[in-house]
């Protein structure tokens, strides 16, 4: 069978778990403000539903709804050009998750490293949510025909689930319904690593709040964090390979050159000799020019929660329009009888 050619489109969501982090940004963010501007219609995504997969205090879970919806307009997400929305407010994500749930086999989730990672040793008390999570996530990419999806890194497996989960029901319907979406993963802010650990990923849910960049950090809290930022005490070497066994040396380096634009070969030809003393300043100011207006761009959308709901709403609107068709065509070729017009 030959696949179908499927326009293409553009999702990612990210979810309103506690603060951004300079890792959000890096790996998604600043990326999905890049293909917006490439012409590609571009679908951005809150996801709420996978956030309560653990346990969200629901005055939390509103509050940074509505946050991450400021950090998506203040980074350069326009709501006239982007989908901007909340998926609980499309309904047909979470019934394509179960037609997912069906598909995908017990053996290919048992699989995914996230899971492992999250539940921890605590398997057993893990909500079965965070375990079919990747089933949803399959879901809200494919429920809108989404042909590139820009993630970072720890994301991999996740895609390429998606991409089995619409092979199989490709193959065992006998349709080209579905398309085999790529993950759009690349450049330096695939992978920015804990602060304080180079061999952990920043992440919102580290305990320790030294370990990342949150957007909503003043510029004084940023500089302090890149200044106590673990390094070795060896000075930047001439070449990348010189960073190969130094972690934490090589995520400062990989966090400038995404920050600036530039290959992390160039920060190293640019920066070669310099002790970390000199380096870190340097950083900390390219970090603060990048990252306060988006801050203060933050707390002035923030400050009218109900415009930002108006915009998730009409966001919402658009982004069923194109969900509920994908919806009712999957449900009819399941073999599902559709008995009411919706
Ligand atoms: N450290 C990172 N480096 C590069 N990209 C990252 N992303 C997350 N952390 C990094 C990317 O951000 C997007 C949204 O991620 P998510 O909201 O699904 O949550 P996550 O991956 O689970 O992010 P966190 O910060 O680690 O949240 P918690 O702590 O709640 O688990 C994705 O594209 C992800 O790749």
């Amino acid at each position: 069978m030959t696949e179908a050619v499927h326009t293409p489109r553009v999702f990612s969501g990210i979810q309103p778990t506690g603060n951004l982090t300079l890792g959000n940004y890096l790996g998604a963010l600043k990326r999905f403000v890049e293909m917006q501007a490439s012409g590609v219609e571009t679908i951005y995504c809150m996801v709420d539903l996978h956030a309560i997969t653990t346990w969200q205090d629901p005055k939390d879970l509103k509050r940074a709804t509505r946050e991450l919806a400021a950090g998506f307009i203040a980074a350069g997400l326009d709501p006239a050009r982007s989908i901007l929305f909340n998926q609980s407010q499309v309904p047909a994500h979470a019934e394509l998750a179960w037609v997912f749930n069906c598909v995908a086999r017990m053996g290919w989730l048992n699989r995914m490293t996230q899971f492992k990672d999250k539940a921890g040793k605590n398997r057993e008390n893990a909500s079965v949510g965070l375990f079919a999570y990747p089933a949803l996530m399959a879901a809200d990419i494919l429920v809108y025909k989404a042909t590139h999806v820009p993630v970072g890194d720890d994301q991999k497996q996740h895609i390429e689930l998606t991409r089995d989960i619409a092979a199989k029901f490709n193959h065992d319907f006998g349709v080209e319904h579905f398309p085999l979406t790529e993950g759009v993963i690349e450049g330096a802010g695939m992978r920015v690593m804990s602060l304080r650990d180079g061999s952990k990923k920043m992440s919102k849910s580290d305990p320790s709040d030294m370990s990342r960049i949150n957007l909503t950090d003043d510029a004084d809290t940023i500089s302090q964090k890149i200044r106590k930022a673990r390094t070795d005490p060896d000075p930047l070497p001439d070449t990348l390979a010189g960073l190969d066994d130094r972690a934490e040396a090589r995520n400062l380096v990989n966090i400038y050159a995404a920050l600036a634009g530039m290959t992390p070969d160039q920060v190293v030809a640019e920066n070669a000799g310099a002790q970390f003393g000199q380096f870190k300043p340097k950083l900390a100011d390219l970090a603060v020019a990048v990252l306060s207006p988006i801050n203060t761009e933050m707390a002035r959308l923030m400050a009218d929660p109900g415009e930002i709901d108006r915009l998730l709403g009409e966001g919402a609107d658009r982004a069923a329009a194109i969900a509920e068709p994908v919806l009712e065509e999957t449900l009819d070729i399941v073999g599902m009888v559709r008995s009411r017009r919706r």
